[in-house]
């Protein structure tokens, strides 16, 4: 497995284990929260299907919960940042002791400053914190920082994606964020990298990230986190579009552990914690025989 300088990753109110024997790769669970909306005969508000859908993650066995208050989905319009507001706040604030490291999903700084006042662990920035001002207000909090790559914007980015070479292009990237963030005061240990998975990105683009993930994190000597859930390219691979993509997500999280991500971000919480069990209690048995077999 891959060493890296710490074996932690500083996340706020928490450390979480990224390395050594006691590691097992972490499961980030997305909790994206949409407008209000009213069911027939009683109110069901978003924040009511919120906690109910953290709640549901808790009891799966989920490491992070990632809540969302912007769709960055391909496409979509953006959203107000008073509206990313309310829709976010209210949240934060009923999770906050639920006992689970929390991990905003956010864009602008406004958001990161209210978040983190109202206790957030974690600030995951598609855009890798190229706002303006972003890095300098986290520099005083122990928030852990996630920086993602995307090229373009989530509105045109699909349009014709183009690299010299991806995995050099988003490493580079990545290590200059990760460089500025140093620069701006904030701990290494509070660092963790993301590939950003079809951000800007051809299915070719997502499988040479895919398959280099290990090399990537390696070369940055800072954890990855691997965002591959429900996202097109496991509907083009399976060549289903309309179908469900849960298996599709579990393979492509299994696969994104072996290489070494040290954390999965993802919907189904519950079935990638199981897959991740059975697959890390094989990968860990194997290891440990065959060290008994060749002593060191
Ligand atoms: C990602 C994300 C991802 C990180 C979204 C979706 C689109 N944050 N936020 N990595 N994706 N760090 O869930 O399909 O891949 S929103």
């Amino acid at each position: 497995m891959t060493e890296f300088p710490a074996n932690s990753l500083q996340c706020g109110r928490y450390r979480l284990v990224i390395d050594g024997p006691a590691f097992r790769p972490l499961v980030m669970g997305v909790l994206n929260v949409t407008p209000d909306s009213f069911s027939d005969g009683g109110r069901f508000t978003s924040l009511d299907a919120a906690i109910t859908q953290a709640e549901t993650m808790i009891e799966s066995g989920v490491d992070i919960i990632d809540i969302g208050g912007e769709s960055t989905r391909p496409g979509a319009p953006p959203v107000p940042v008073e509206e990313e507001l309310r829709r976010v706040m209210p949240v934060i604030y009923a999770l906050r002791d639920a006992g689970k490291p929390l991990s905003i999903d956010t864009r602008r700084p406004e958001v990161m400053r209210e978040a983190i006042e109202a206790g957030a662990d974690m600030i995951n920035d598609i855009s890798g914190f190229r706002a303006e001002g972003s890095l300098r207000l986290l520099r005083d909090s122990d928030c852990a920082l996630c920086i993602m790559h995307m090229q373009g914007e989530p509105q045109t980015m699909q349009q014709s994606p183009a690299y010299e070479d991806v995995c050099a292009d988003v490493t580079a990237f990545l290590a200059q964020q990760a460089a500025a963030a140093v620069e701006a005061g904030i701990s290494r240990q509070r660092l963790c990298v993301d590939p950003g998975f079809g951000f800007g990105k051809t299915l070719a683009h997502n499988l040479d990230l895919l398959a280099r993930v290990g090399e990537i994190q390696q070369a940055l000597g800072l954890p990855l986190l691997a965002g591959l859930s429900r996202k097109s390219m496991i509907a083009k691979l399976t060549g289903k579009p309309d179908a469900d993509r849960t298996a599709g997500s579990l393979a492509a999280a299994l696969f994104a552990a072996s290489q070494g991500a040290r954390i999965v971000r993802v919907h189904d919480v519950a079935e990638t914690v199981d897959a991740l069990r059975v697959w890390q209690a094989a990968a860990s048995h194997r290891t440990h025989e065959t060290r008994k077999q060749r002593p060191a």
